[in-house]
């Protein structure tokens, strides 16, 4: 009796035991939603993803909202991102923690940066403007050029870097007459890139690249040349003997005198381009005993034009008026400083100019 009270305990406990667990929760997968707004309001189709992954990945409705459902619990990161028209962009990346289903209602993205034609444009400079971000949590601007459109952070030399919010302009300098130039700003945060502007381009001005090369300004030949190799040549400003404007430069110099002058400032000369060199001359009296001919040039093969270089001068003599040009390019980059010079003693010279032509 005892074995069979035993016999039928064993077997409820072996019963018990092959009773079904309850069920656990079998499902680990949350859905997360929210809203993308800046401070204009709702931001409609900006993209939305998890992890960036395929199947975690929506758009925003038109009123900025986003839902993503079957994401995984544990850490991820949220990207939303929203392109504009012409390649500006603003995006924010957020670590979300997923263990219920999550709603964030708080994602809030800056107004895109925004670059507008550059203005005061010259030969060498340009400015560079932008509107003032909204980001709350920004860091710096960082600006960038390029010479050739397809502008981004890596294609592109970072020219300028701003931490003032307020800080909305830039001075261009030093840049190459008749090239164009593509910007573009970015927006940063502590983390990383908040968003990209527009791209922006802009020629710098051709023309002539010498200062006042008609010599129209009385009196301000210092101003944009430098003598060397000459200590006896006196200018005036000839306004009987021209042929550009309302005057040309007269040098006189004591005989057996050569004088050259050098501008102030240097050129840059870009291979690829095409460059002309003119001006006009005038020429009467005595030529020094070995310098008998008067020229312009850039110091560069083939920029050089003179208008004499006869060495067997014996009387005074006169050249009327004399128009030469030049034309030449650079197999490299080049920085020259334009002459002038002469060896007689009276010239006259007018309309240097030094330009791009193609
Ligand atoms: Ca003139």
């Amino acid at each position: 009796m005892k074995r069979l009270l035993l016999y039928i305990i064993l077997i409820s406990i072996f019963l018990l035991d092959c009773k079904e667990e309850p069920t656990k929760p079998t499902s680990d997968l949350y859905s997360v939603s929210g809203k993308v707004t800046n401070s204009n309001g709702p931001i409609p189709n900006a993209k939305v993803t998890v992890d960036n992954k395929v199947n975690w990945e929506t758009t925003t409705s038109s009123t900025g909202e986003f839902s993503i459902s079957n994401v995984s619990s544990g850490n991820h990161t949220l990207f939303v991102k929203k392109e504009g028209q012409d390649e500006n962009f603003v995006e924010g990346n957020y670590p979300i923690y997923v263990n219920t289903n999550l709603t964030l209602n708080n994602l809030i993205l800056p107004i895109p940066v925004r670059l507008y034609p550059p203005t005061n444009i010259t030969q060498t400079e340009m400015t560079i403007i932008w509107n003032k971000t909204d980001a709350q949590d920004f860091r710096e601007y960082k600006l960038y050029r390029r010479d050739t459109p397809g502008l981004d952070e890596t294609t592109g030399e970072l020219i300028y870097v701003s931490t003032s919010k307020n800080d909305t302009s830039f001075v261009a300098e030093n840049l190459i007459p008749y090239e164009t130039y593509y910007y573009r700003i970015y927006l940063m945060n502590e983390f990383g890139r908040m968003g990209g502007s527009n791209i922006v381009s802009e020629a710098t001005l051709g023309g002539n690249l010498i200062p006042d090369g008609g010599f129209e300004i009385v009196g301000s030949v210092y101003d944009n040349w430098h003598e060397r190799w000459g200590n006896q040549i006196i200018f005036d400003y000839d306004d009987s003997v021209k042929v550009e404007g309302n005057y040309a430069l007269k040098g006189h110099q004591v005989y057996g005198n050569f004088t050259a002058m050098f501008l102030n400032t240097s050129i840059t000369l870009l291979p690829g381009k095409t460059y002309q060199l003119s001006a006009w001359f005038k020429v009467s009296g005595m030529a020094s005993g070995t310098n008998e001919w008067i020229h312009v040039d850039l110091i560069v093969p083939g920029s050089g034009i003179i208008i004499w270089d006869s060495r067997a001068i014996t009387e005074p003599i006169e050249i009327e008026w004399t128009y030469k040009v030049a034309f030449f390019s650079v197999s490299e980059v080049r920085t020259v400083v334009p002459r002038f010079g002469a060896g007689f003693e009276n010239y006259w010279i007018d309309d240097i100019q030094v330009r791009v032509v193609e």
